[in-house]
């Protein structure tokens, strides 16, 4: 059961609604099938159509020389640990080990370089959506923690000044906030506390969301660069008065973790439960058949029915089973809306529409189905929307001393002073991690009593 032993429904469901398979020989790795592939590309479609507006799409190289790689020292400090390295090309020993991309900033930069000559060339914004290594040492989880991320949408801009770069990493959080209230995901925006920015960053602003054990996940962040990557890859434009100057940079990226938020805030204990947009099954039709009817006449209404409803991913299951086992199987798919046809519905020139998300029955007239259908289909995500939020509004508390939050789920706000070493002892007194900075507020910083409006955000976190 999905509220009593999150872990297990969701090791689960990944098999049962077919999105990965675990059996991969390699610890991190996983196999997506089909069905989980669709899903996938389905919520990426979202994703690009959003960045297409004013970002381009490139590719760059998977493989990383070790000398690029290590010239931003903050950044590598971060990521040495986690570095896959290639060091043979058959038998021989490579000159230069290579790197496997963590991320890739050590990729792109040392190209920008040579692309961006003046302030003409500004802003520059492209993404890429690839896969990326990890040598992560938590523990793994599919969809979560990766050693192999194979869904990474990383974006990288350029622009003249720190206040463009500011107003891009706003853009970014805007983006990100449509993204995810199309998949009706939750979130809350936090800046990170700057001993765990991103390597190399200025400051990191973070999406967070709940999940139902309780534990947050962060499904997406973005980083002002500041000039620290132009000074070490030497990107320079020429102004307007013909001085050369740094760039400012910005990244962000989100995961794979963007469809096991879908997966673990929407589901249920029948299987997935998917908002409109991005189901692969959007309409499933079942001929209800029965003795006394006329089969013939059903199996007839349905197929007219799936051709008037081409607009949408629809299937008409005529296998040979009982429609109780074909309710289950697309229920655990989470195909938002079934249509069923039986000796009624046709005599009534009529359709039963059933909803996934409520479970709800309706008789609809076949005259009104279009309507009804693109209606119930925006209720559909309406509606899981508000029950997200709802839990994660209600799992939001505010406290004064960081023992309130231990041994609790939830995310936990609480006055601070932004010391680093105040952030570590409430994150001690807690055993919960200090997520970020969220909105003003004023008080006391509960470990030194200074007077602030800042307030950390707390949770256990994945
Ligand atoms: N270059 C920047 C932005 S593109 C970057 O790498 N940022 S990151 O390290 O914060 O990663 C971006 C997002 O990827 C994170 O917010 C998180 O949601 C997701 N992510 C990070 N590590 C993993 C992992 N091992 N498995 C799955 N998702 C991950
Ligand atoms: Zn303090």
């Amino acid at each position: 059961m999905k509220k009593t032993n999150f872990s297990e429904w969701y090791n689960d469901i990944l098999i049962d609604a077919q999105i990965m398979d675990v059996r991969y020989p390699i610890k991190g790795l996983y196999v997506w099938f089909p069905f989980g592939f669709k899903l996938r590309k389905l919520t990426y479609d979202v994703l690009r159509s959003l960045l297409d507006r004013d970002h381009e799409e490139a590719y760059f190289p998977l493989l990383i020389p070790e000398n690029e790689l290590l010239k931003e020292s903050e950044h590598i400090k971060g990521f040495e640990e986690e570095v896959f390295w290639v060091t043979r090309g058959g038998f021989a020993e490579l000159d230069i080990p290579l790197a496997l991309r963590p991320t890739s900033e050590t990729a792109i930069y040392p190209m920008f370089s040579i692309w961006i000559r003046s302030h003409a060339d500004l802003p520059l914004k492209i993404y890429q959506l690839v896969n990326t290594f990890r040598y992560e040492t938590k523990h793994t989880r599919p969809l979560i923690r990766l050693r192999e991320i194979t869904s990474f949408k990383e974006a990288h801009t350029a622009h003249a000044s720190w206040e463009d770069a500011k107003l891009q990493t706003d853009a970014a959080v805007a983006l990100y906030k449509e993204f995810y209230d199309r998949l009706g995901i939750p979130y809350i925006v936090s800046r990170r506390p700057q001993w765990d920015r991103f390597p190399g960053a200025d400051y990191t602003l973070a999406f967070d969301t709940l999940m139902p054990d309780g534990k947050s996940l962060q499904v997406g962040t973005i980083h002002h660069l500041g000039t620290n990557f132009a000074k070490t890859f030497d990107i320079t434009y020429e102004d307007r008065d013909g001085n050369q100057q740094f760039v400012n940079q910005t990244c962000y990226g989100i995961s794979e973790r963007c469809i096991a938020a879908v997966i673990s805030v929407h589901g249920d204990d029948k299987g997935l439960v998917l908002p409109p947009e991005i189901a692969p099954v959007q309409v499933v039709i079942i001929p209800i058949y029965s003795k006394q009817a006329d089969s013939e006449a059903i199996l007839k209404a349905c197929n007219e029915l799936r051709d008037e409803l081409s607009r949408y991913r629809v299937v008409l299951d005529t296998d040979d089973v009982r429609p109780g086992a074909k309710f289950y199987k697309w229920e655990k798919q989470g195909v938002p809306i079934r249509l069923e046809i039986g000796p009624r519905d046709l005599s009534k020139s009529s359709v039963t529409l059933v909803r996934r998300d409520t479970g709800k029955k309706e008789s609809v007239k076949r005259s009104e189905l279009q309507f009804r259908l693109a209606e119930a289909m925006i209720n559909v995500l309406e509606n899981i929307t508000k029950k997200a939020r709802a839990f994660l509004v209600s799992h939001t508390v505010a406290i004064e001393i960081p023992e309130q939050a231990k041994g609790k789920t939830g995310i936990f706000q609480i006055s601070w002073c932004r010391s680093e070493s105040c952030g570590r002892k409430l994150q001690e007194l807690s055993d919960a991690d200090v997520l970020g900075e969220t909105e003003p507020m004023e008080g006391l910083c509960p470990i030194c009593d200074a007077p602030t409006t800042i307030r950390a955000l707390l949770a256990r976190s994945y």
